[in-house]
């Protein structure tokens, strides 16, 4: 009996899917647009160097990218590796000496001193580095009067944005790294990664799941976006012309990483949020300096 109204709602569905196509085909109903889905489309890759193979932060100056590959390995003066990829063709054009940039957790572009500026994160949290982005060479380094974990400077507003250790903060700093204020943002247990923002909006990103808050400028929130990707590392973000990328690590090949520009991504406030996986899930909140990963 149970397959005889199976069949017979099939057949009212059916009915009523030609109806609908015959409105439409008649004019006189249009069809209901479908919503584009989030989409992600690799359009770099990122090769290791040998044991320098950890894609951690990754910015633009709108011509090139940057990403900084280091060695997870190492126990002290971890080395890395800073790539220029053209945004041309999505080749990379040069490669640094090793450099220690400690964890390097996180890169922005400072368009007003022609700097690409490395949060170092551990074990040197208040440490950022200085990188002449023409040759890949350290220019310097300064300590800041808060431990951060990730960075963004936003041209418009001449300031800087990073993320505090240990919370899901948000530091505002001058030009000179005077604070203005913080946005104080609730706890979440995924892996803090990275600050970045298209003039408008700020965009906090985080892996396990791999996720973006979004803020505007005054640290309002605006929602949040889960990436389609579940199998890689969201490490970085970034926007060149308004379009979104994400710099990935690859976990299964424990090696390398690659570039994903993200479309359709849309910001709500009640999307549904994915589990961590087990993987780094602890059973008590651990440390922004134990998860920055
Ligand atoms: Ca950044
Ligand atoms: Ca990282």
């Amino acid at each position: 009996m149970e397959n005889f109204f199976e069949v017979i709602a099939a057949f009212f569905k059916n009915i009523a899917a030609v109806f609908t196509a015959i409105l439409v085909a008649l004019g006189i109903m249009t069809p209901k647009p479908e919503e584009p889905k989030i989409s992600q489309t690799t359009v770099a890759v990122i090769e290791p160097f040998g044991s320098i193979r950890t894609v951690e932060g990754g910015c633009t100056d709108g011509r090139f990218v940057y990403q900084i590959l280091i060695d997870p390995d190492a126990q002290s003066g971890v080395p890395c590796r800073l790539v220029k990829i053209d945004i041309q063709n999505w080749k990379v054009t040069e490669a640094s000496e090793e450099l220690k940039m400690d964890h390097a957790n996180d890169m922005t572009y400072d368009e007003a001193n022609n700097l690409l500026v490395v949060s170092n994160n551990k074990p040197n949290f208040t440490t950022i580095t200085f990188v002449d982005p023409s040759n890949l060479t350290v220019r310097g380094t300064k300590t800041i009067s808060r431990k951060i974990y990730s960075i963004v400077y936003v041209g418009s507003e001449k300031c800087w944005y990073a993320g505090i250790s240990n919370s899901c903060d948000i530091v505002r700093f001058d030009e000179n790294f005077k604070e203005l204020g913080v946005i104080d943002n609730p706890e979440n247990n995924y892996t803090r990664q990275s600050l970045g923002s298209d003039g408008e909006y700020l965009y906090s990103l985080f892996y396990n799941p791999n996720i973006i808050f979004r803020y505007d400028l005054k640290g309002n929130p605006q929602g949040y976006a889960v990436l389609p990707d579940y199998e890689n590392e969201a490490e970085n973000i970034f926007f060149i012309e308004g379009a979104m990328y994400v710099g990935y690590n690859i976990i299964k090949a424990d090696a390398g990483g690659f570039i994903a520009r993200i479309d359709n991504a849309k910001f709500s406030a009640d999307a549904p949020i994915p589990e961590p996986t087990t993987k780094t899930t602890t059973t008590k909140p651990a440390t922004s300096s134990q998860k920055a990963a």
